[in-house]
């Protein structure tokens, strides 16, 4: 029997891993890391060599269903399926305007660049602007705080520092790849200082300092550091001078926020705040390292990413090896089309819209239960999702479904049937990623790493799947807008992406199946920062002219020991969502034995003492309630984590974390939600 072995990726998660693919009579019989893949150096976690078993798996949606009256299902053909759709989405842009219809992708809206161009393509033909992403809650975040900051988007480089700081991120769970390479350097000497932030001892603490936690309050911190590191002179004036502005308000500012009084916020030793402060001022070259989501899912979480790109900024750490750096991005083919209206939640969160003329394409996600049910601003009666789940991954998970069967039609394209996918009128199945080629590069440019390579297509579709390109394709064309969707097979579409880049497939594909370097890193100091001032803007004017806090400062969170000391009393814990396990992404994976075996529950984290304080043990099942909401879990107790907190996971249907969460308040820049700082009270589950 001969065995092929096809290099691709693998973007079962954004660390887009290379991969070896063994085929077998047409068949993925394994999966292996690649060694030679820059990024991901041969690492694969069990998401990874899982695949096989999870792209056969038998509940794989493999034809086109459109709900009946009773509820059940029914097997249609493309051709009706695409039809009806097609039919639907014309009557709700003739009867409530092209607005009403919602478009809404997942996170594989951010890995697979494919289905994020082809929907922002369908959705500007149609015209609507309610483009819905995890945008609304993941990365964007960080991505506006650097850019208000530098006017540009300079990314950490953790492995070339000889000191980092990581907030709020278990790379061995979540980020395998850049915590293979700071493990690398660790061993080699060169990077020498790793310090922890987080309300657990994760793993890379053991071999760093760590940093004990309250969840919610790492701008305190960071602001006592500012204080430490100005108030001791320890700070890069030269290149504060040459390229800062607002250094002497922040002087000012920052002396408020004495460690001590940190101290008593974050529950941080103030001896600790001065020594990392001075670590981090004195030891050259130093990243700090954010968590994707674990500093942005806060109502604060926009300046908690902005006092990080302060803290960087003046300690001069900046477009040079191991600091933050302005890498330049590939220029891929573009497939929007202009926009006429503003989405959803522009009104509430202005900037997360648009400033200085650069507008982004997404609209606030948080803002879509209330556009539906409340028709505020308007009303939305539409919904197409692709690659998410937000029945389960949304805040208030309850909300969100009652807003999803509310609407007047829905399509969801998926490969099982979600939570998201059974409250659909028809459901589309879409092909795996193994199952179409395409093109990988954002995990590069997430990561500092100027680099792309094929996705190349691992296996034929399963049953009737199609790509997530030609179900837009398709319904494009019959709406009439054919002429906008000339694309008729992923060789195409890979040349447009590919184009404008100096990239091609042929030398991709027979080169550098491995993937090629688009560009070199150069570390090279902007002469102008593409801010209104030219400068880094450490205040900033605009924030302030748009109301908001020019300089951070520490905001409690909605609901917490200092915030709200009554509801405290009644839920006096603090509860944290969503850290990352191995054997899953988010909601997927749940029915794979390979990771079934080693995870088939979901288990509550919390110290020992705590849970006995009301009574449970290791191994009881535990109530997890909030203010909005009850769920089961089993307790795992671990001396890890900071007394006081519980942290639960997120992705798991029946024992939901986002039933406790909230749709309200949001941070007011961003329109993101509290997932990481709530109050709940526990119980022995009965
Ligand atoms: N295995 C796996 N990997 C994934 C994903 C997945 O679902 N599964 N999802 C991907 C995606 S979309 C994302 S956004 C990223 C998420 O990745 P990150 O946001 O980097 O999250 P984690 O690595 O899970 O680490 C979260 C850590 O933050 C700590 N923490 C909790 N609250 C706070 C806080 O308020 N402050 C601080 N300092 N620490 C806190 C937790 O104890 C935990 O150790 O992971 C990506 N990688
Ligand atoms: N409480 C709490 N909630 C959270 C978080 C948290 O930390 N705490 N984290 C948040 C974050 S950071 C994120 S990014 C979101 C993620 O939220 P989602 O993106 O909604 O989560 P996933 O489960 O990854 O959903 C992806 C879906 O796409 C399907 N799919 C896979 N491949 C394809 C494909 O090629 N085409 C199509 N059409 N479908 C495909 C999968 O089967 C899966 O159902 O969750 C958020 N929710
Ligand atoms: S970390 Fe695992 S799931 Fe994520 S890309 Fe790598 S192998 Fe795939
Ligand atoms: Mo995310």
């Amino acid at each position: 029997m001969a065995t092929q072995v096809i290099k691709s990726d693998c973007i079962m998660c954004i660390n887009s891993c290379g991969i070896n693919a063994y085929v077998e009579d047409g068949k993925l019989v394994k999966v292996e890391g690649m060694k030679e893949h820059p990024i991901s150096l041969g690492e694969l976690c069990p998401r990874g060599a899982a695949l096989p078993q999870w792209v056969y798996s038998e509940d794989r949606l493999t034809h086109p269903m459109r709900k009946k009256t009773d509820g059940g299902w029914e097997r249609i053909s493309w051709d009706t399926a695409l039809d009806t759709v097609a039919q639907k989405f014309q009557e709700i842009k003739d009867k409530y305007g092209a607005k009403a219809l919602a478009v809404y992708t997942g996170s594989l809206g951010t890995e697979n660049i494919e289905l994020a161009a082809f929907a922002q393509r369908f959705r500007g033909v149609y015209g609507t602007p309610n483009l819905l992403s995890v945008e609304g809650n993941c990365f964007r975040s960080r991505i506006m705080a650097r850019q208000m900051t530098f006017g540009g988007y300079p990314i950490e480089e953790p492995w070339n520092a000889k000191c980092i700081i990581v907030f709020g991120q278990n790379m061995d769970n979540s980020r395998i790849t850049v915590g293979r390479k700071i493990y690398k350097a660790m061993d080699a000497g060169t990077l020498k200082h790793v310090i922890i932030v987080d309300p657990k001892k994760i793993p890379m603490a053991e071999r760093g300092m760590h940093i004990q936690i309250r969840p919610g309050t790492d701008t305190a911190l960071c602001l006592g550091m500012l204080n430490v590191i100005i108030g001791e002179n320890l700070y890069d004036k030269e290149f504060v001078e040459k390229n800062c502005i607002g250094f002497d308000k922040l002087t000012e500012h920052v002396k408020q926020y004495t460690p001590e009084k940190m101290s008593e916020i974050t529950w941080v030793p103030a001896d600790d705040i001065r020594r990392i402060a001075r670590l981090f001022a004195t030891v050259k070259p130093a990243a700090l390292v954010p968590g994707t989501c674990s500093i942005d899912q806060h109502i604060n979480g926009f300046q908690g990413n902005r006092v990080h790109a302060i803290l960087q900024a003046i300690t001069g750490n900046m477009d040079i090896p191991g600091g933050w750096v302005n890498i330049p991005f590939i220029r891929l083919g573009d497939m929007r089309v202009t926009e006429i209206s503003d989405p959803i939640g522009t009104d509430e969160h202005p900037l997360f819209r648009r400033f200085w003329g650069r507008t982004s394409p997404y609209g606030q996600q948080m803002l879509f239960a209330d556009a539906v049910l409340k028709g505020k601003p308007y009303p939305i009666k539409g919904l197409i999702c692709t690659g998410g789940n937000p029945a389960v991954t949304l805040p208030d998970s309850e909300r969100i479904k009652e807003a999803i069967k509310a609407l007047d039609f829905v399509v969801v394209s998926e490969l099982f049937m979600t939570e998201t996918a059974a409250l659909a009128d028809i459901v589309l199945p879409a092909c795996s990623f193994l199952e179409k080629g395409g093109v990988g590069y954002v995990y590069g440019v997430t990561n500092c790493i100027p680099y792309a390579m094929l996705r190349k297509k691992v296996i034929e579709p399963i049953g009737e799947c199609w790509p997530d390109w030609k179900i837009w394709t398709e319904i494009g064309r019959r709406m009439g807008y054919g002429k906008f969707f000339p694309w008729n097979t992923e060789e195409e579409i890979i040349d447009f992406f590919l184009k404008p880049s100096g990239l091609n497939r042929e030398q991709l594909s027979k080169d550098h199946p491995e993937g090629a370097y688009y560009t070199e890193l150069k570390y090279e100091q902007p002469k102008r920062y593409n801010t209104p001032s030219g400068k880094i803007e450490l205040y900033s004017q605009t924030l302030a002219e748009n109301g908001y806090d020019p300089m951070p400062r520490p905001v409690e969170p909605s609901k917490s020991p200092i915030s709200t000391p009554e509801i405290y009393s009644k839920y006096p814990v603090i509860l944290t969502t969503g850290a990352r396990i191995p054997e899953y992404t988010h909601t997927q994976m749940r029915g794979v034995p390979y990771v079934h075996n080693t995870a088939p529950e979901p288990l509550a984290e919390i110290h020992p003492e705590t849970a006995a304080k009301y009574g449970i043990a290791d191994g009881d099942m535990m109530t997890v309630e909030t203010t909005k909401g009850k769920i089961t879990m089993k307790t795992k107790t671990t001396e890890a984590l900071v007394r006081g907190v519980l942290s639960i996971p997120h992705g798991w249907a029946k024992a939901n974390a986002n039933r406790l969460t909230e749709l309200e308040p949001r941070d007011p820049v961003t329109g993101y939600t509290e997932m990481k700082a709530l109050l709940c009270r526990i119980a022995k589950a009965a």
